[in-house]
């Protein structure tokens, strides 16, 4: 897999090239990484790759010349690299919100794609309607530019690579249960006081599952609700899910509903009880 990026701060790329998961990845051949300066496609003196918008307002625009050029470098070292030439996919603010399910997708399929990065209040329409496929949203909040976007995608879709972890995390099937993951514990058992839930010391697989599967419930319903319904509409809750966040929805009249995850009150253990 490869990616080429079209940025104004090749340098932050660093950030995955040299981190954690897409850095190993990187090292076991699993994908590549080019980077695209526009400003290294100017011709003009100042290599101007931005200027005032047609019709006023605050702010710059990028000029779709250097960016086309760019681009266009882009695919013919995919092409040298035995790859065909990329999707263009451009990161700005009014693209199309990012799913799990297009993440998996970007990674089954392979293959290149070329990162377009927006910087300042945009890019020039005439770029994206000639150049660029798809227009993608990391989110409804505002950053300063493409590039953490952009770097958020490659995250995304590297892990999901065959080999890129080295065990297969819960965590990552959290979208698969179409639930938020239980909270995690890991020693000491009492720390500051707080306890272990005792659930998780039982050693009851059986128990150990249900009470993992009841906290998902609970901070799900507690923090997306809309993945709850989701969840219920795709046939993945079952009966005795439904009867748990029933004795939930009880429970839970007013604004502070009661701290079913909070492990301090779940196991009511003090320091001077477990020791
Ligand atoms: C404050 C400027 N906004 C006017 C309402 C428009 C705007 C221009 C440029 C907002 C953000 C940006 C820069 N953002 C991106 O390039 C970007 C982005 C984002 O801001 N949020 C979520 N995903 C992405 S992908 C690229």
């Amino acid at each position: 897999m490869r990616f080429d990026v079209v940025t104004l701060f090749p340098g932050m790329f660093a950030a995955v090239t040299d981190h954690g998961i897409t850095r190993r990845a990187r090292e076991l051949g699993l994908w590549q990484l080019a980077t695209w300066n526009p400003r290294d496609f100017t011709s003009d003196r100042h290599r101007t790759v931005d200027d005032r918008p047609f019709g006023g307002g605050p702010g710059m625009v990028l000029m779709a010349e250097p960016l086309a050029a760019a681009v266009e470098a882009a695919h013919t070292a995919q092409r040298t690299a035995g790859y065909a030439n990329g999707r263009v996919v451009a990161l700005s603010a009014g693209g199309r919100p990012l799913t799990d399910a297009r993440v998996r997708a970007w990674a089954q399929e392979g293959g290149a794609t070329v990162l377009v990065c927006g910087r300042y209040e945009g890019i020039d329409q005439r770029f994206l309607e000639a150049c660029v496929d798809e227009e993608v949203s990391i989110g409804d909040f505002v950053l300063s530019g493409g590039e953490i976007a952009a770097m958020a995608v490659i995250d995304a879709v590297v892990r999901h690579l065959p080999g890129a972890l080295k065990i297969e995390s819960a965590a990552d099937e959290s979208f698969a249960t179409g639930l938020l993951d239980a909270p995690h514990f890991t020693r000491p058992d009492v720390w500051r006081g707080c306890a272990v839930p005792s659930a998780l010391l039982s050693g009851n697989h059986a128990q150990i599952e249900r009470w993992r599967r009841e906290q998902a419930l609970a901070r799900t319903a507690r923090e997306r609700p809309d993945l709850i319904a989701a969840a219920r509409a795709g046939g993945l809750l079952d009966e005795r899910d439904e009867r748990f966040l029933r004795g939930i929805a009880q429970g839970a009249g007013g604004a502070n509903p009661p701290a079913v995850l909070n492990p301090s009150s779940a196991a009511a253990t003090t320091a001077a009880e477990a020791a």
